[in-house]
């Protein structure tokens, strides 16, 4: 068994996950949306709907088409222009992050979910409590303030819990900790302690900003992240100990078995496939369980399923998924993965993302206007991305050319520069009626334009002039012949992000240079962003009606050395930033593959 942290190193985590974000933003706008079935829409898709339209049987990831005969009065908003869930997310991660000490904090997923690692809050709090009147505790905020906190009951865990606890108020008592083994009462103190905390977020949350969120609390980032799913939407979970057992499976091991082994972040499509496949070449007898040996549906196959199979471990899996390209210690990172341990840092997330990325998919692509078109409206968007993330107000009383701005529009300057701008396309291949795995991505890279950064300039006239000078150039290199060429997909970036002001410091005081050149080449697959030769991506292959029109590197854009180490996505070792969609091709975070077939099934 895969060893667990010791007492000193285990972290306390917790993972936030807004309630039905994109549908959250619109209602928070507009009040009266809560009341109504709200769906929101990118393309011919439901990419979420709220709890009232779920309630009249709407689901996420449902063709429109069927939403508006399931629930002729659902209300529909356009989902399609990212910038306001962005600019949300972003407020609310600031916000989440200003509570938390050493402001270890990450964004992640469609900018809806966040890690914040709390231990040096919950350590700090967990020395001051009073053992003698744990119901009248107060939770410190602020080691300089004593008075900043809030008041609470230490000796119950606030929400719900796994396994599911006796009711509200009954927890166990003081003395049935100390009982306990004594490392074990530890944690438990701790994770009780961090469930206040989570839920005093989470009020703060929603009595200040409008938004209610699901949050997940245990002692790294898989295991909040899994624990917080289990209660949704408006709860908590925390994962109790044991988390280690001699005697009968713990906590943690129970918790895991039952999920399906492609739910667990970290193990991505290529290593699920390879294991699936192993239980199924191998062969499970019909009788499975009766012999002992466990029943594995391909796809569906569990932890246990994994963890009970006969020799399995560290060697048998080295010998499963290792191979030509596979990293060393494979077997031992994903049986420990199994068992609940991940030992990855909360990141933080940088104010500054490293690259930015737009782009769109096409059902139909083919003439020259077409794709002037959609480079300028790519364009667009790209530009007002950058002017919301890489620009602030300037600080009119240093800021001395500003003085003669207008008091009612505060100036605003550039906190990065991107030096290079990218054009890729995905062009339809003749594979892709038969929904081939052979699709591929082609690059071509150029230098950023200064003008971009002429913030006196509308948006859209930028747009034009970024397309004729350079996108429309850069096309034409991609695709030399004149016609002829359908493209499923286009994307423009612009990456390698240089400071601005030398003397000012990201506040994470990171090397954006360095973050960006292994991010990009992680996201990318590519070897080179300045290269002008075409970079070829290998990605799966497309197909299918057009899915969703989100900026689906989208994580990317936050920045930050937890991408480098590839958490959240599972298929690091092959370079990939995302799980591509088996049918249609779309790279789909981890979290969301799921949902995703779901659509895939809807539409057959
Ligand atoms: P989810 O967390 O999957 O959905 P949700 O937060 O809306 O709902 P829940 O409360 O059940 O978790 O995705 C977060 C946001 O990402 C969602 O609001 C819309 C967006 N999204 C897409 O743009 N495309 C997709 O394919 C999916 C699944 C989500
Ligand atoms: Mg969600």
């Amino acid at each position: 068994m895969a060893a667990a942290p010791s007492r000193d190193d285990r972290r306390i985590i917790l993972h936030l996950d807004y309630d039905c974000f994109y549908a959250a933003v619109f209602e928070v706008e507009q009040p009266v949306l809560k009341t109504l079935p709200l769906a929101v829409q990118q393309k011919q898709i439901v990419v979420t709907c709220n709890y009232e339209a779920r309630r009249r049987g709407l689901r996420k990831l449902q063709l429109i088409r069927e939403a508006r005969q399931i629930c002729p009065d659902v209300v529909i908003v356009l989902g399609e222009d990212l910038t306001k869930f962005r600019d949300v997310s972003k407020e609310l991660f600031l916000y989440l992050r200003s509570f938390v000490w050493g402001g270890n904090v990450e964004r992640l997923g469609f900018d809806e979910q966040v890690f914040l690692d709390v231990t040096e809050m919950i350590s700090y709090n967990v020395d001051l409590l009073n053992r003698h009147d744990l119901e009248h505790a107060f939770f410190h905020l602020d080691r300089q303030e004593p008075t900043v906190g809030f008041a609470y009951d230490a000796t119950r865990v606030e929400g719900s819990t796994y396994p599911a606890g006796p009711p509200t108020g009954a927890a166990p008592s003081p003395a049935a900790d100390s009982a306990a083994d004594p490392d074990e009462a530890w944690l438990r103190t701790r994770l009780r302690v961090a469930s206040h905390l989570a839920g005093f977020l989470r009020r703060q949350l929603e009595h200040h900003k409008g938004y209610t969120a699901t949050v997940g609390i245990a002692t790294s980032k898989l295991l909040a992240k899994l624990a917080g799913s289990t209660h949704k939407p408006n709860n908590q979970t925390t994962l109790l100990p044991p988390y280690v057992s001699r005697v009968s499976p713990s906590n943690v091991t129970a918790f895991l078995d039952a999920h399906p082994i492609r739910q667990i972040p970290g193990l991505g499509s290529k290593l699920t496939g390879k294991l699936t496949r192993y239980l199924a070449d191998v062969g499970a007898p019909a009788d499975a369980d009766a012999d002992g040996v466990p029943d594995t549906a391909q796809d569906q196959a569990t932890v246990r399923d994994i963890r009970q199979w006969p020799n399995m471990g560290p060697a048998l899996l080295d010998r499963i998924l290792g191979g030509p390209g596979a990293p060393r210690g494979i077997g031992a990172r994903v049986w420990g993965l199994l068992h609940g341990v991940d030992n990855s840092e909360v990141a933080q997330t940088g104010d500054l993302p490293t690259q930015i990325s737009i782009e769109d998919s096409y059902g139909r692509l083919d003439s020259l206007e077409g794709v002037r078109r959609a480079l300028a409206s790519l364009a667009a968007s790209l530009l007002r991305r950058m002017r919301t993330d890489l620009t602030d107000k300037e600080d009119t009383n240093t800021a001395g050319g500003s003085a003669k701005a207008p008091e009612s529009q505060p100036r605003r300057r550039w906190l990065a520069h991107p030096r290079t701008l990218r054009l890729s396309t995905r062009p339809r291949t003749a594979n892709d009626s038969t929904q081939s795995y052979h699709g591929s991505r082609i690059s071509r890279s150029a230098p950023v334009p200064s003008y971009v950064f002429h913030l006196d300039e509308s948006v859209d006239a930028l747009a034009e002039r970024l397309v004729q000078d350079a996108l429309l150039g850069m096309f034409r290199r991609l695709h030399p012949e004149k016609s002829g060429w359908n493209l499923r997909l286009m994307n423009v970036a612009v990456t390698n992000m240089v400071d601005a002001a030398g003397d000012r410091k990201q506040s994470s005081g990171r090397d954006i240079g360095k973050m960006f050149q292994s991010q990009g080449s992680r996201c990318t697959g590519e070897v080179s962003e300045l290269g002008e030769t075409p970079l070829v991506e290998s990605h799966l292959g497309d197909s299918q009606p057009v899915v969703t029109g989100h900026d689906v590197i989208r994580e990317s854009q936050h920045g930050g050395p937890g991408e480098d180490a590839g958490w959240e996505e599972s298929d690091e070792e092959e370079g990939m930033a995302s799980d591509a969609c088996a049918v249609c091709g779309i790279l789909i975070p981890h979290f969301a593959r799921e949902a995703h077939e779901v659509y895939h099934a809807v539409a057959d």
